[in-house]
């Protein structure tokens, strides 16, 4: 029983490293596009992008798409060797690592007008937070799969005094806190 508690709090700690998964649609509701001339170096500055986001592209397919390139591609508006490749209309990026993620529209002239965005993450500063998603993460889906991040929801042991916490961190320290009172003897193996 106290094994199970522990490692239902050691469940809910370890999900809070990773579990961000927000969503944020390029562009807001303009979306992806070359009409209004949205600055999507001004809509990007004003996010705080986070590993485990996810990037959504909503245009109208039938005159534009998405294409991540590199930093090189991205400044000259070179649609010549893109890294990938969407055209559904509706695609989802989720960022796996941090740094910059450039993307253009690969329509002849759209990029140059302005059709094009970088979303960056920043390095991590020298006091380490945990790190993101370990490397070869379950959601390897490069196109339109989605995998959105939810923290895991350990199960709440029967007569804690924990019924809704609604972060998993303040479950977890819930949870350790009722085992620390009512636990007793519990040795750590
Ligand atoms: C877009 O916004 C960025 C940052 O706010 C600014 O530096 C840049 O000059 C703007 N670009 C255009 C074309 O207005
Ligand atoms: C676009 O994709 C997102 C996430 O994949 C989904 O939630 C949304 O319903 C889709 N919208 C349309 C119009 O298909
Ligand atoms: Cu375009």
């Amino acid at each position: 029983m106290e094994k199970a508690v522990v490692i239902a709090a050691l469940v809910a700690l370890a999900s809070v490293g990773f579990s961000s998964g927000a969503v944020y649609t390029v562009g807001d509701k303009a979306g992806w596009t070359i009409i209004g001339k949205v600055n999507y170096t001004a809509w990007a500055s004003t996010k705080n992008f986070q590993v485990g986001d996810i990037i959504l592209f909503v245009y109208n397919k039938n005159f534009h798409n998405v294409m991540e390139v590199t930093k090189e591609d991205y400044k000259a508006c070179s649609n010549g060797s893109p890294l990938a490749t969407h055209t559904t209309g509706n695609d989802s990026f989720t960022i796996k690592r941090r740094g910059h993620h450039f993307f253009i529209c690969g329509v002849p002239g759209h990029c140059s007008i302005g059709q094009k965005v970088d979303i960056r993450v920043p390095k991590l500063a020298v006091s380490a937070a945990p790190s993101g998603a370990p490397a070869g993460a379950p959601s390897s889906g490069g196109g339109g799969g989605v995998s959105v991040r939810t923290p895991a929801i350990a199960p709440t042991p029967s007569g804690a005094p924990v019924t809704a916490a609604s972060n998993a961190l303040g479950f977890a320290l819930a949870v350790l806190a009722f085992v620390a009172t009512f636990g007793g003897g519990l040795v750590m193996p």
